[in-house]
Parts: structure tokens; sequence; C-alpha cells
């Protein structure tokens, strides 16, 4: 341990306990520190405006604005052990026994209502501290096992935004995050988000024009979380490694490599299950249910938007291999438009809008070479570029029409969504889960 116990509970105190009483007195102590020619100034700048605690006050559950929506979100902690890359499987910790936990989707405006239910057979207590609010953190402090603990708040802001476990008052936060206990809140802005205006360029009269393309809002809808697990041989948390940023894999919605043909795609186009088509396959069978690795299918030209949060330690600098970014937006601000490669920093989301213009397979990486190879390369295919309707006698837009997009890659619709044709069970959920998630889902 690097940190000293009193170090941890004084860091405990100021983000759940005192942080009201800690500022009244650093606020007294900068009054008594003012002088008159301090005073003079910000007369003459016109006065200070104070933002005051209210504005950043949870909601009262029991008297919410008449008008507003009000979303329930319920979660539950549970600790599982789940699989890894190798066949092992290690030592998570989860919210609703899923990594990540389930994304909570709303409207700007909305009222939250997050209630954190700890089992009782739970070895820890934990909390849940969601980005997309705006208070005191008290409420985001250790929920006891046998407890659960409901807050309010108002999604004022749009964009991505984390949820995440907040340990035991913050004590073995780290462990629990990056062993699972994280998610990803989905704020759509109130208005609906913006067409994609994609420049390009045409011939007119023998000459090269400035040219664009314009889509819809509405677009086909993906989530990408990113993550890393720091391991010892037992599957274990390792927190030296965790300090020395020794990642053992990198983990995108939970799995290393997840998102990879498996040996059904081989049969289709090689004609040989045996007969791999990518350079890693490792979750390759039928047998291993949920876990078996799958594929994003979108139609080519079609626009799709990528919800991403980096739930962990290491930059995601995110790429597409053969496409450029179109869009990416960042609360509701359009920070780029045709970019390659985008970085996201610890605790950070973003909004990549992509329209992908030729069939064909695209791989989406972190462009950290060591991400790539210990896992961040997540596999989209565009249209049909292996002439499957020719040999299938079909006309599919997207293969996902005839197999499906796998269910922990799709957020839940809201403004602006283009439904998916076909979903799978797929994702690190526990049995349990996955059963739960099979009748919700309808397969
Ligand atoms: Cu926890």
């Amino acid at each position: 341990m690097l940190f000293s116990v009193t170090a941890v509970a004084v860091l405990a105190a100021t983000l759940f306990g005192s942080t009201y009483t800690q500022s009244q007195i650093v606020g007294s102590t900068l009054a008594a520190s003012s002088n008159d020619s301090m005073t003079q100034k910000i007369h003459d700048m016109g006065g200070l405006k104070l933002v005051m605690p209210q504005a950043f006050a949870a909601v009262d559950c029991d008297n919410i604005e008449e008008g507003r929506n009000v979303v329930s979100f319920d979660l539950y902690a549970r600790s599982a052990d789940l699989p890894i890359l190798g066949g092992k499987t290690y030592q998570a910790m989860t919210f609703s026994g899923q990594v990540p936990g389930p994304t909570l989707r709303v409207t700007q405006g909305d009222v939250v209502m997050m209630t954190l239910t700890i089992p009782e057979d739970e070895p820890t207590p934990h909390g849940n501290d969601m980005h997309a609010s705006q208070m005191h953190s008290g409420p985001f402090g250790k929920v006891m096992p046998g407890e659960s603990r409901t807050y309010c708040y108002v999604a004022q802001v749009p964009g991505t935004f984390k949820y995440h476990c907040s340990g035991v008052d913050i004590a073995a936060m780290d462990q629990h995050v990056l062993s699972g206990m994280y998610g990803m809140t989905i704020v759509d802005p109130l208005k609906g988000y913006k067409p994609l205006v994609v420049d390009s360029t045409a011939v007119v009269d023998g000459e090269v024009v400035k040219d664009r393309n314009t889509y819809s809002a509405d677009a086909l809808e993906f989530q990408l979380q990113y993550a890393q697990l720091y391991l010892n041989d037992e599957g274990g948390y390792d927190q030296g490694k965790m300090f020395k940023h020794e990642t053992t894999y990198t983990v995108v919605n939970g799995m290393s490599f997840g998102y990879v043909p498996n040996a059904n795609h081989n049969k289709l186009i090689k004609g040989d299950a045996n007969k791999n088509i990518f350079v890693v396959q490792p979750w390759n069978s039928d047998d291993l249910k949920q876990y078996q690795s799958q594929l994003l299918f979108v139609e080519a030209g079609q626009h799709v938007r990528v919800f991403i949060e980096n739930q962990a330690n290491e930059p995601v600098y995110w790429h597409v291999v053969g496409e450029i970014i179109d869009r990416v937006t960042q609360g509701n601000v359009v920070h780029a438009k045709g970019t390659e490669t985008w970085m996201i920093g610890g605790s950070q989301g973003a909004i990549m809008d992509i329209v992908f213009d030729e069939p064909g397979v695209y791989a989406a990486v972190n462009h950290d070479y060591a991400a790539i190879f210990t896992g961040a390369a997540t596999i989209f295919v565009a249209g049909d570029p292996f002439g499957l309707n020719e040999q299938l006698g079909t006309n599919a837009q997207s293969y996902s029409e005839l197999l499906g997009n796998p269910s922990d890659a799709v957020p839940p619709t809201g403004k602006n969504t283009i439904e998916h044709p076909k979903l799978n069970l797929h994702g690190l959920y526990t049995d349990e889960r996955a059963d739960e998630l099979k009748s919700e889902l309808g397969l």
C-alpha cells in the first residue's frame, strides 16, 4: 500500500464527510486575509457572483419538480469470477452481474433516481459515483451489505459520463473499478443530435470541386468502454502492477478481443470453421455461450454513432483503421471533424460519428500498440465485403440482418436511434445476468 490509512481517511472525509464545513473554513480564511484594496478592485470589476451550494445539491427524491421526467436506475453489486483471455477467470466485481454495468440512457433535463443495493452475501461494501451528476459527493459513499441507498439528480449536461464504484468510502476504489465496477450514462441532448455533415469532393465539368454529404441525425449506435486489468497469477487484483501501469489485459466492454471473428464466421467466409480469418480468435466456440466473440455489423454509407468511455488508467487513442472519424463530440460541443485519431483520457468520454464509406473490414483500436496487442482491437464489418448475399441468396445491407449484433456493444435506444435489425447475447455477464438479459431482449 502506498497510501497510509490516515491519508485515505482524510481523503474520504474530504470527499464524503465534511466538504461543506471545509469550504466554510476556506471561505472565512479568505475573508480574513482580504484587504481594502482587493475589496475595491472587486467592486470596480462589478462585484463577485458566487455559485451557492444549492446549485450543486442532490434533488430531494420525495420532492421532485413537476414536469421533469424521472428515470429510475437500479443497480446491485455482485462479486463473481468471470472469464479472461486464455481460458482462466479473474476475481471480478460487477454492477448487476455484468462488466461494464448496465448503460443508463436519459434525456438532458431528466431526473435520475439511482438506487444501489448491496446484497447481504457481498463480501464488501460498495458505492456509486455518477459523473453525470453535479452534487455533493456524500451519497456516493459506501453502502453496507444488506443495505441500499437512493439519490436523485438532474442530468443537466448532454454527453457520455462514467459511473463507477467508489469502493469503501474510496478505500479500495481502484480495486473495485479496475475489477469491473464501471458503467456509462448517455445523456441525449434535449433537442436531439445534429445532422452529420461530411466534407468530400466531386468532379464537375472535369474539375475537382468541394462537395459535402449530409446525413440525418438518426444513426446506428454502438457503445465501447475501455479499461485495463491488472492481475496476479491467481486472477486477483494486483495493485503493484496498477501503480506501475503494467497492464495484464486491455479490455473493451470487459473483454480482450471480444469483437473478432468466431468459428461461424470462418465457416461462412472460408468454408471451414477451423480456418481462422483473423490473427487472434480467442473466444472461438459455441460452448462459450455469451462469451463467444462477435463482430459489429453496419451498412456501408450509414451514419454510425459510437459512444465511448475510457474507464481506466491509460489514454485511449481512438482510431479506425481505414476510416477517418467524421465528427467528435464531447458534452454537446463538436471538438473535431475529419480527424484520424482522437485521444480520450481517463474518465473521459466522446461521441464518434462515422460513415464507413466502402464495404469492408475495419478495426477500431486504441492506437497505443501495447493496448492493441493486449486486447483493444474491435472489428467492424460494413456492407457485404465477402459476397455473402450471393452465396446465401439474400439482399442484406448489413450482416447484422443475417447474423445480428452483440448485445453488450449496443446501448439502449434514445433520441435519433436507428434500431439494430437483430441482436445476439454477448458480453461479460454472469450466467444469472445472461439469463435475465435473454428474456429482457426476447432472445
Ligand atoms: Cu465496489
